[in-house]
């Protein structure tokens, strides 16, 4: 089963505006009649009951918008670039994957429809229509289309279970599924028998819960020994842990132990987990011999420990209607204590603006303004007020004047270039 991917999503660039002049037979100076670039497509991600898994995403992983088509002569603009539309099961969650740690939430995406812009497409650059003033009725500037967004995503399929079941390979968890719940687990005498999490829904009276077999943990789990490390993550978000032990096994207190200390290595949050602890096969002669034994090792190490024949079924009844119960006091606690989840949108710092020289033109790189010079169309002049007014409290105007700036230099900051001042 695969729950996690790891995408690029690159939307597509904005279009180029263009510069053009209207030709007309019998008019000598035609205007400026440069169309813009159209935007580039965004990368939307969307959940659909009919996907079921994440598998695609993790055979191709690059995704790419279509760019936006430049503008035209005749004030023609060029067409938006077509959205890239990703399906994902409904119950991913999308994350930004940072670079430095700390992964931010984009959405989660619980409903079907529901969905998320992960990539947001370049604007298309103006073209130079918009740049005609009344001291400048031949503009011969237009604006570049800007870059699409490109993110690593990280997507990972929530399992959607309110137990886990866990415990060492082979202890007889897909028995016990199959013994509360309608669930068709394969059962057999071998390790790893169970591949990939497998739900079950368990009634208990009036109440029911989703019961789920993570497979795999062995030690070394956390590193990503055995299957665990895929299925660690599914533990995470169920509420409580049913933590199964083989009774015939050497040292089932021991197991016990190991498997905790394999859950806090991977996550401390998931040691903390509400956990009912149940020894299984004590149906068997060499298990029943050695109950008392049992009992007393894990009397020392846990409140309560249950003593249970996943086979035969007993004590099973007893196991589940705890479960039931606990099940109730942990979504009370929870409904006191939950924190609501934070977007988080990281956002470069301001940066002081800096200037080089590229042959004669002066270009500014200064992120707020670059984001305001995509965004600002100057055509109107009081726009172009608010520009330099918004050059002064950014400081460009400063840093290109140390720079030794003229008027009539030209200037470039992102896709506009503009002549100084
Ligand atoms: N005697 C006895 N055998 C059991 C009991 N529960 C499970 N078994 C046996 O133990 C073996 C493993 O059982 P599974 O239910 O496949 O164990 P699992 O924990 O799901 O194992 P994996 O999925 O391979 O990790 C099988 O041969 C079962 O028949 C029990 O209560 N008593
Ligand atoms: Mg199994």
């Amino acid at each position: 089963m695969f729950d996690r991917a790891e995408i690029v999503v690159k939307a597509g660039s904005g279009g180029n505006g263009v510069i053009s002049f209207r030709r007309e037979k019998w008019v000598p100076f035609g205007g400026p009649d440069g169309g813009d670039g159209g935007d580039g497509g965004d990368i939307v991600v969307i959940a659909d009951e009919a996907v079921t898994s994440l598998r695609i995403f993790r055979q191709k992983r690059h995704y790419k918008a279509a760019r936006g088509r430049d503008g035209a002569g005749k004030k023609k603009h060029g067409r938006k670039g077509e959205n890239l539309i990703l399906t994902v099961p409904v119950g991913t969650v999308v994350l930004y994957k940072s670079q430095i740690g700390g992964d931010s939430l984009i959405a989660d995406l619980e409903q079907p429809g529901q969905q998320a812009v992960v990539a947001k497409g370049g604007r298309g650059g103006l073209g130079n229509a918009h740049f005609a003033t009344s001291t400048n009725q031949a503009p011969q500037i237009a604006q570049k289309g800007e870059e699409g967004e490109e993110n690593s995503i990280i997507l990972e399929l929530k399992l959607i279970a309110d137990v886990g079941l866990i415990g060492y390979p082979n202890v007889g968890k897909s028995t016990l599924l199959a013994a509360v719940s309608a669930a068709k687990p394969k059962i057999a005498s071998y390790p790893f028998t169970t591949r990939e999490p497998i739900l079950g829904v368990v009634e208990v009276g009036q109440r029911s819960f989703i019961l789920a077999e993570i497979p795999g943990l062995i030690d070394g789990a956390h590193l990503g020994r055995g299957l665990g490390h895929d299925f660690l993550r599914h533990i995470v978000r169920t509420k409580m842990l049913i933590h199964l032990i083989d009774g015939s096994s050497s040292s089932p207190a021991e197991d016990m132990a190991q498997v905790n200390t394999e859950l806090s290595l991977f996550d401390s949050a998931l040691a903390q987990k509400p956990q009912l602890v149940a020894v299984n096969k004590i149906d068997l002669p060499q298990v029943k011999a050695r109950l008392a034994e049992l009992r007393d090792s894990f009397a020392a190490a846990v409140t309560k420990a249950f003593f249970v024949s996943a086979a035969s079924g007993e004590g099973i009844a007893e196991l589940m209607a705890e479960t039931a119960n606990m099940l109730q006091s942990a979504a009370r606690s929870e409904a006191g204590g939950r924190v609501p989840k934070k977007v988080f949108h990281p956002q470069p710092r301001s940066i002081v603006p800096r200037v080089r020289k590229e042959g004669d033109t002066f270009v500014v790189t200064a992120p707020e303004l670059e984001r305001l010079t995509a965004r600002t169309d100057m055509t109107s002049p009081r726009l172009s007020r608010e520009f330099r007014r918004q050059l002064v409290r950014l400081g460009v105007t400063k840093a290109l004047e140390r720079a030794g700036v003229k008027p009539g230099d030209s200037v470039r900051c992102g896709n506009l270039e503009w002549e100084w001042p």
